[in-house]
């Protein structure tokens, strides 16, 4: 079950003070306000997909926890891919350059957004970093977004998969305490696989939890820091750009 927005808002003590305030009034205006944000950003969605369309540009948004291990697999993946394939980056923090440093220094093209207090990317500020790239026709562009597994499900930027990472550091029980973001990915790819002796995770578990949260959802195994697994991401990745 998830909490309507009004009632994760109340932080203060209701046994302390009469309650006579109208909750339902202000819980009103928060879902007025975000179905209003909600339908802005649809808009620029729906803008960034039809760019993408037009130039036959196929676009994977990567979301994780924090250090599930996105940047060092976009950094396998833009060099298995670079001299193949038109690839670039857009990467998103709240603060920092560095995950657009680290993708830069492989030779692709990468931008930095920084989100600020914000936990997601938007289709907006996709739309305009695309002025900051080059030309990508026919190729793949990645969009890292901001490290949480709650906000960037919500949002569509536009892209053509979702893909959540889920590191095996986390533990499996995440697709279930975490469902929007499962079940809006299209891929799960399980990270980290190399610490797989030394970490107490059920991998089947893992899976079983995903499923159950979104029966159709792909899954992988990788080790983004030793590249174990990465063939049958680039595979899935040309799969998808091929349908395009
Ligand atoms: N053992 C192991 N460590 C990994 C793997 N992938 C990433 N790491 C480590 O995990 C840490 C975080 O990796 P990042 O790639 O920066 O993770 P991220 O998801 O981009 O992090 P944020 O952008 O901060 O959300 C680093 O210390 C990586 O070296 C992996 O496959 N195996
Ligand atoms: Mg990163």
């Amino acid at each position: 079950m998830t909490l309507p927005l009004a009632a994760y808002r109340h932080d203060h003590d209701h046994d302390g003070h009469d309650h006579d305030h109208d909750h339902d009034a202000r819980g009103g205006r928060l879902v007025q306000i975000e179905q209003d944000i909600m339908a802005k950003n649809q808009r620029y969605a729906d803008a960034n997909r039809r760019y993408f369309a037009a130039h036959g540009i196929f676009v994977v948004n990567l979301m994780s926890s924090p250090g599930a291990g996105k940047t060092t697999l976009l950094v396998r993946t833009v060099e298995a891919l670079r001299d193949r394939v038109p690839v670039a980056v857009i990467e998103g923090d709240q603060q920092t350059g560095l995950d657009a440093a680290r993708i830069a220094a492989t030779g692709v093209p990468a931008f930095q957004i920084n989100t600020g207090k914000a936990c997601h990317l938007d289709a907006h500020a996709i739309g305009h970093a695309l002025d900051h790239l080059p030309a990508l026709d026919g190729g793949i562009l990645f969009i890292e977004n901001v490290g949480n597994l709650v906000c960037p499900a919500g949002f569509d930027l536009g892209e053509a998969h979702k893909v959540v990472i889920l590191s095996i550091t986390e533990g499996e029980d995440k697709p279930l305490k975490y469902p929007d973001m499962f079940h809006a990915a299209d891929l799960m790819i399980l990270n980290k696989t190399d610490l797989l002796p030394y970490i107490e995770f059920d991998p089947e578990a893992a899976v079983s939890y995903a499923r159950q949260v979104n029966p159709q959802i792909e899954i992988q195994a990788v080790s983004g820091l030793h590249g174990d697994g990465l063939d049958s991401f680039l595979a899935w990745l040309e799969a998808g750009r091929l349908a395009m």
